[in-house]
């Protein structure tokens, strides 16, 4: 579903781990990845010129991650707090301000929601934030985790379907998400829709 957004200081864009390792040459790359990046740049010159808030998130593992395959996880080790892999791409432009929202930090827990073991909850809430506009990766997973908690929460959730991209681990697990989200009450939205 589509429409026109007036975005406003009780938006907020969310940028979902525009991270080194999920890039193209990362250690869990998400294909095209980079192909986003520049298009989330431009949401965030127009959040930021409607005086909404940018926030970003990013997979913060410790070493020896439970999600990592030697420790019986599915994935590659990745995103290991403090090392270059787990740095924002560099072509991505965060702003100052910029909240940004640490993940998955705890040894012997998976968590790809951004809500999930941080204060993310409550930061909305003080920056009194209604409404979150979802890009980055992945979408099948951190993002529909994301979207889906936040959605339970009561915030209003709107999937920046141009700025998104997914890993479809099994074909079809990004189509899968994103209907998750849009019969969870999520609705998705392009740069055309931006006036
Ligand atoms: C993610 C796989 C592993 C994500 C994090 O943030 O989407 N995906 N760790
Ligand atoms: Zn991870």
């Amino acid at each position: 579903m589509s429409g026109t957004f007036n975005i406003n200081k009780h938006d907020a864009l969310l940028i979902t781990d525009i991270q080194v390792d999920f890039l193209p040459g990362g250690a869990l790359p998400v294909t095209e990845g980079d192909k986003i990046v520049p298009v989330i740049n431009k949401y965030v010159s127009k959040f930021k010129a409607a005086d909404a808030h940018i926030i970003a998130s990013r997979d913060w593992h410790p070493p020896n991650h439970i999600s990592f395959k030697d420790k019986g996880g599915p994935w590659p080790p990745h995103c290991i707090r403090d090392t270059q892999g787990s740095e924002f791409s560099s072509a991505l432009k965060l702003p100052n301000p910029t909240l940004i929202i640490s993940k998955a930090t705890e040894q012997n827990r998976e968590a790809y929601s951004a809500f999930d073991g941080t204060n993310l909850a409550n930061e909305l809430n003080k920056l009194d934030i209604k409404r979150l506009f979802v890009s980055g990766l992945a979408t099948d997973y951190c993002v529909v985790n994301t979207a889906l908690d936040a959605l339970k929460l009561g915030f209003k959730v709107v999937i920046l379907m141009d700025a998104t991209l997914g890993i479809d681990v099994q074909q079809g697990d990004v189509d899968r998400a994103v209907k998750t989200m849009f019969d969870h009450g999520a609705l998705t939205a392009k740069m055309e829709d931006f006036p």
